[in-house]
């Protein structure tokens, strides 16, 4: 496989890093080299920033709302138009499957741009007339913003932030993680193909701590949407906080799964699988704490470890897989630790936790088999730390109380999914869960008018609908006197 060139995209071209440095990036599932990245610093954020604010003061900062709407239309047609191309360069990137990028990854890349468009051409302001009076709400972007992503879901993400800072007038600077570059540098020549005015979107490359760090620092950029990891979330937020800039963190969970006695078990099953699987279980939403009411739980373990161990790991382009590779090797290092953690600490392995026989290239990707626990103490470390990999623990609870007791009992506060045919007890515990997103028998059902964001430790902030188009703006009271 050649190994491309990436460059950064700073004013509406491609840029080198002022470094002259590049970092290696690599497809996971066969631990090649498939891209030598920029390694940026400082300074391209410098250039970009300041292309971003030029791109303010000319004709990007005059556009109407319903220009940036038909843009955005632009964008989702065109990116549609390489739905396969950009699924294969997302899986190469992720060593997720080929199959889950076309289904997932780029089609929701598009539906952000659709549904961003739609946003602008129908929303509505304030207005509040008084005695003598009327109020009216200007609502105007907030200027040079840093959209900053992770290794997971990389385009869905990237462009569940720029559709709505776009979409609100916003000039951008983004920054990819450097082990999923590559969607992202796609994205930043379409825009720029489809009519976007220079430095309206630049994308500059590289590590957190030289890139990021710099971003999140300028005083120029004057918001910060920030997805992954909670201890980066909250450097990022300590790096923000003297310049009073706006920050929406999206970070990590320990999300519980509660399956009651009452539950559709085949669906159920069905819907834990997915939940506890899905993208190698390296989404933040994934269900890695099942909780299973103890009349049901030896019965529900065997149906889980079933489905596991059906699960197809293996060449990511091959449509029969359902389980790609983890992201890079040193991650697979990190959750085969959390493996080991588990066992001691006391808990069973029912099923996985080795590394697959695969036939070359793929015996040296970093797949992992999916593995389900049991036995461990809800207090222990392997339960209340994110493992963010294809690892679930499984535990009874003798009632409703003693479910939402270990359900909350983590740092984390982002989703969990409650599984029951009980429709008083659903609205109930959904009520009680101390999390951002609760799903009903179903998991990740999305509609993108919703607030999307966590609670504790799982982030600040509320992004999707309304939630993206008011972080990406800033609003003004007018308020005019009557004449007497
Ligand atoms: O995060 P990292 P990762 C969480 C998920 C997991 C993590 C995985 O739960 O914990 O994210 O993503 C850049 N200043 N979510 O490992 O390391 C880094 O280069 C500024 C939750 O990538 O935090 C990368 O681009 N930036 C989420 C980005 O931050 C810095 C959904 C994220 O890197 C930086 C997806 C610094 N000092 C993942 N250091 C949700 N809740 O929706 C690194 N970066």
């Amino acid at each position: 496989m050649s190994v491309v060139t990436l460059s950064q995209w700073i004013g509406g071209e491609p840029r080198a890093p002022s470094s002259g440095e590049t970092l290696e990036d690599k497809n996971p599932a066969t631990d090649e080299v498939i891209a030598q990245i920029p390694r940026g610093d400082g300074r391209d954020v410098q250039a970009a920033v300041e292309a971003a604010r030029a791109a303010l003061a000319g004709p990007w900062g005059r556009t109407s709302s319903g220009e940036r709407a038909d843009l955005l239309d632009r964008v989702a047609d065109a990116i549609e138009a390489r739905l396969d191309a950009w699924a294969e360069l997302e899986s190469q990137d992720t060593g997720k499957p080929v199959s889950l990028a076309r289904a997932v990854d780029i089609p929701r890349a598009v539906s952000n741009f659709r549904f961003f468009a739609g946003a602008i051409r129908h929303s509505a302001e304030g207005f509040h007339p008084m005695a003598g009076a009327f109020n009216y709400t200007l609502r105007r972007p907030v200027g040079v913003v840093g959209l900053i992503t992770p290794w997971n879901l990389p385009l869905y993400l990237l462009t569940w932030k720029t559709a709505p800072a776009l979409a609100m007038g916003n000039a951008i600077v983004a920054k990819p993680s450097e082990l999923t570059p590559r969607t992202a540098a796609a994205l930043a020549e379409l825009l720029t193909e489809v009519g976007l005015p220079a430095g309206a979107f630049n994308l500059v490359h590289g590590l957190g701590p030289e890139v990021g760090e710099p971003l999140v620092a300028h005083p120029d950029v004057r918001a910060i949407s920030f997805t992954g990891g909670t201890a980066t979330g909250a450097r990022v937020a300590a790096t923000a906080a003297p310049h009073f800039k706006k920050v929406s963190l999206e970070l990590g969970g320990k999300n519980p799964t509660l399956v009651f006695a009452d539950c559709d078990l085949e669906k159920t099953l069905e819907g834990v699988t997915r939940a506890a699987f899905a993208n190698q279980g390296q989404i933040c939403l994934c269900g890695s704490r099942i909780l299973v009411e103890e009349s049901l739980h030896d019965r529900f373990v065997e149906g889980l470890v079933e489905r596991t161990r059906a699960l197809k790991l293996g060449d990511p382009s091959d449509p029969a897989t359902t389980t790609g590779s983890l992201v890079s090797l040193g991650h697979r290092e990190k959750v085969e630790g959390y493996v080991a953690l588990a066992q001691e600490e006391g808990g069973t392995i029912r099923c996985g936790g080795e590394r697959p026989e695969l036939p070359a290239p793929f015996d040296r990707g970093a797949f992992l088999e999916p593995t389900v626990i049991t036995g461990l103490a809800p207090g222990c470390r392997t339960e209340q730390e994110e493992i963010f990999g294809p690892v679930v623990t499984v535990h009874p609870f003798r009632d409703e109380a003693e479910a939402l007791q270990i359900a909350n009992g983590v740092r984390y506060g982002l989703a969990s999914s409650v599984w029951t045919r009980d429709l008083d007890r659903a609205h109930r515990v959904a009520a009680a869960l101390d999390v951002g997103m609760v799903w009903v028998n179903t998991w990740l059902l999305r509609d993108l008018r919703v607030p999307f964001g966590g609670v504790k430790e799982s982030g600040v902030g509320r992004e999707g609908g309304r939630y993206s188009l008011e972080f990406f703006s800033e609003s003004k009271n007018v308020c005019i006197k009557l004449s007497d």
